[in-house]
């Protein structure tokens, strides 16, 4: 790695002593004068609150320096739309990378407050579903460590993901209040507003800077800023947010006439957009609101952007050299569009220099193929809400078909598989094409993912842009994932790796060498231990359910999917079960199989697994036979938060799904990192994963993706699997009887029946490879010292898995940003 420039001493200069003392004063401060309170009746809520306006002093000072350095030397910038931000919990890995936790810990405690208890009661701020609203957030962070300048738009949701609640074994969505005291970490920007405009009509000449939109509905857009920390306190980007409030909050007239509703409908209708997060990874929501929202932050964003951009240079025409747009997913592909826009009808562009600097600065990530996953909206629909975007793209489409044509000489194409517009389900604009042909790269999320999408989903439009398609295998934060999640961890790390681990995640390879050492095997399962015991603390506190501390901690944790395949694992749990009831007195490895995941609120089949996990483990964790062999626990209500939790208390790790279908996957990094072992299929990255820790070092089971593929198109008649697979047949029948539901013994015929009648999941022809390699877990897990090496060795290959490595990449082969901190090696 080069370092491309020097690196700034740490932004904060304290002595230690000094430092106690100061935020001290600087805690006492913010009580008494921003919140008006008395240490003497200062609630916890009060001094997290002052915690948190003591600790973004220290960050403003980092963030308007670089804001301005970014600023003064008119460097490129990197510019992360996306509408999910999984961000968490902000005040642990803000003190981490300002370097102030200890000191903090020790002003609070001097001061009478438990730093480590007021931390758990800041809001998980949940502005996403999953993995792509995670890698978000990782990625705000590790551009602020790696020196990339860079600011994520998204939206500020009143609203997060739903809580979830357990009740009588089933989900219930509770809304989720993250803002109700406020947030102190943001700073609103009035001054920071733009109109959005909705629906009317296109008037005027077809000409550049002569074609008005004039939009029936108006809403605007503000600004609410936060600054995310970066390593070592050296740098901050800027996560803006957008909020919709009304133009005309109230109408006098209707409320003069009596009419209450009335006088706040606009109000109501604007605020809506920014109300809440859709709950939804299953499918698109196609719902008007959801493409208002789209448009909203998009439109947003880009008046920004080009606005701070032609006051810095007063021209557009170098845009492309000092912004990169990337788009996380099709959600802001209108982007495409709304900039084409910006240009020509606002600045008089003409349609080819626009076009250039559109595809100049624009570039997409994919992070799903599954095609009912594929964003697509009615033309009529885009017609009646955005007019004017609807015409842009029927114009890019037009031009792109015609210079393919063109191209192809006398050669017949396919037209309509690469069209923006799909002809054959009612006509609907293709939000995946659009993004592709606007952006000037396309990637995607690991090896794997980025091949099928050249084969699958992309493949025509591939062969006519045979180079815009890469790979970027994504990567997660250490500092939040491994740094603050896993203090015991990183010390141990430190000792053996060096201090400079914490500044180049990838020096942890050094670890390898101490793979068979049994004192640090001695020490690493002590830390282990210790981490299991709060987990375990949690568990008691949330189930009700003890559980053992010695036992594997045998983790799935992710959203609730068929492809995900939670349901084969609970199968193969049930199979446990019966083999371990059938021969009590053999020597079983004591397991506690731990699940957690939301499933979206519409999805009912995920749903129903969530209830089967819940009534398997009340039978299970009853059953004096099994007790100190077999828990069953689904933890309620998973977000970043308790992932944190858990990862570090986990011995193996399912990395489960079917294959060719999970795009990349995180969590597997995230456990790996910490010294899980992985049992998991040849998909995502968990490939890459493989390659790294090498064979013997992950349980890899169960079809490749093209096997998968292979069995799609000629489908084994599921009996017949049912038949060739040892134990399957009695597992089916149980849940499907009621043996799981004795008060409903139907509960679960459905899902049953699902699978007897397709198995697209491959749940029924993974059993047995997967039960196999279950059983190759526990044969392991009674050779701890083999364990142990695995677990290090495990470690000491995933530093690769860094956010920042990822970063770099983007900054190199796709922004073409320089990044700051090169990692030190
Ligand atoms: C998944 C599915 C699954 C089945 C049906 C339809 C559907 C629709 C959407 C999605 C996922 C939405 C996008 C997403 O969150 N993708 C995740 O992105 C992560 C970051 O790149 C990646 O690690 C996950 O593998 C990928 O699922």
């Amino acid at each position: 790695m080069t370092e491309t420039a020097s690196k700034p001493e740490p932004a904060i200069h304290f002595e230690p002593d000094d430092q106690v003392e100061r935020l001290k004063a600087e805690i006492t401060k913010k009580l008494t004068y921003s919140l008006g309170k008395n240490a003497s009746v200062a609630q916890p809520h009060d001094w997290l609150t002052a915690g948190i306006l003591a600790a973004r002093d220290h960050i403003v000072d980092v963030w308007q320096r670089s804001t301005r350095e970014s600023y003064q030397t008119g460097r490129k910038r990197v510019y992360y739309l996306s509408l999910e931000f999984l961000i968490g919990r902000s005040l642990a890995d803000a003190l981490n990378n300002l370097g102030l936790t200890g000191a903090m810990a020790q002003a609070m405690s001097e001061l009478g407050v438990d730093l480590a208890a007021i931390e758990t009661i800041e809001p998980d701020a949940a502005l996403g579903n999953g993995g792509l609203g995670r890698l978000a957030a990782c990625y705000m962070e590790a551009m602020a460590s790696t020196g990339v300048p860079a600011l994520g738009y998204g939206i500020r949701y009143d609203h997060g993901l739903f809580k979830q609640r357990i009740d009588g074994g089933k989900q219930i969505e509770v809304p989720e209040d993250w803002l109700s005291f406020r947030n102190p970490w943001e700073f609103e920007r009035r001054e920071s507003s733009y109109k959005i405009g909705f629906g009317g009509s296109v008037t005027g000449t077809a000409k550049p800077g002569e074609v008005f939109w004039e939009p029936e509905e108006t809403v605007f857009a503000v600004a609410y800023d936060t600054a995310i920390i970066g390593w070592r306190g050296r740098d901050a980007t800027t996560l803006r947010l957008w909020r919709a409030r009304a133009m005309h909050p109230l109408s006098l007239d209707a409320f003069n006439q009596g009419d209450l509703v009335g006088a706040v409908a606009e109000r109501n209708r604007a605020e809506a957009i920014s109300k809440v997060l859709y709950p939804n990874d299953s499918t698109p929501a196609g719902q008007e609101l959801r493409l208002r929202q789209e448009f909203f932050f998009t439109s947003a964003s880009l008046q920004d952007l080009v606005r701070r951009h032609y006051r810095q240079f007063g021209k557009l025409d170098n845009l492309p050299d000092k912004a990169a747009i990337q788009l996380n997913d099709t959600h802001p592909a209108l982007a495409v569009a709304e900039l084409m826009r910006l240009l020509i009808d606002q600045h008089g562009l003409s349609w080819e220099d626009a076009w250039t600097i559109t595809n100049g600065t624009i570039s997409y990530t994919n992070h799903t193929l599954l095609p009912e996953a594929l964003e697509t909206w009615p033309v009529a629909l885009m017609e009646r809400l955005l007019p004017r975007h609807m015409q842009i793209i029927f114009g890019i489409n037009a031009r792109f078909l015609d210079a393919v044509r063109r191209s192809a000489g006398g050669e017949n194409v396919d037209l309509s598989s690469i069209s923006l517009i799909d002809e054959y389900h009612g006509r609907r604009v293709r939000m995946a094409h659009l993004a592709f042909v606007g952006s000037h790269t396309v990637n995607g999320v690991s090896a794997l993912h980025s091949n099928l999408m050249k084969e699958t989903v992309f493949a025509p439009l591939h062969r006519i842009f045979p180079e815009r398609i890469t790979n970027v295998t994504n990567g997660i934060t250490p500092r939040r994932w491994l740094l603050s999640a896993n203090p015991g961890l990183t010390s141990a790390l430190q000792d053996v790796c060096g201090e400079g681990v914490t500044d180049d995640i990838e020096q942890i390879r050094k670890l390898a060498q101490h793979a068979r050492d049994p004192a640090l095997h001695e020490r690493l399962a002590s830390i282990r231990h210790d981490n299991k015991l709060k987990l375990a603390k949690i568990i008691r506190q949330d189930t009700g359910v003890v559980v053992d501390p010695t036992a594997m901690f045998d983790v799935q944790i992710k959203r609730i999917h068929e492809y995900k395949r939670q349901l084969l694992n609970i199968l193969e749990t049930i199979a446990l079960y019966d083999a371990i009831r059938s021969e009590p007195y053999r020597d079983w490895a004591p397991r506690v199989k731990i699940f957690a995941g939301k499933a979206a609120s519409n999805y009912g089949t995920a749903k129903a697994i969530i209830n089967l996990i819940n009534d398997v483990a009340v039978v299970v964790n009853n059953d004096i036979t099994t007790r100190d062999r077999l828990k069953v626990i689904f933890l309620p209500n998973y977000n970043v938060s308790a992932a944190e939790v858990i990862i570090p208390a986990a011995d193996l790790s399912e990395q489960i799904s079917t294959a060719g279908m999970e795009a990349s996957g995180t969590g597997n990094m995230k456990f790996a990192l910490n010294g899980a072992l992985t049992i998991g299929t040849l998909d995502g990255a968990n490939i890459e994963i493989g390659e790294r820790v090498g064979a013997d070092n992950i349980m890899i089971f169960g079809m490749t993706a093209a096997e998968v593929e292979a069995a799609r198109l000629a489908p084994r008649p599921t009996s017949e699997i049912i038949a060739a697979t040892p134990h399957l047949e009695g597992v089916l029948d149980a849940v499907a009887d009621g043996a799981y539901s004795p008060r409903e013994r139907d509960r679960y015929r459905g899902l049953v029946e699902g699978l007897r009648v397709s198995d697209w999941f491959m749940v029924l022809n993974d059993f047995e490879s997967y039960r196999q390699a279950q059983r190759r877990v526990d044969a392991l897990w009674a050779d701890q010292p083999t364990w142990w090496t695995k677990s290090i060795t495990n470690t000491a290959h995933c530093g690769w898995f860094s956010a920042d490595r990822a970063i770099r990449e983007y900054a190199q082969r796709i922004w073409h940003v320089p990044a700051g901190y090169a990692a030190k090696s």
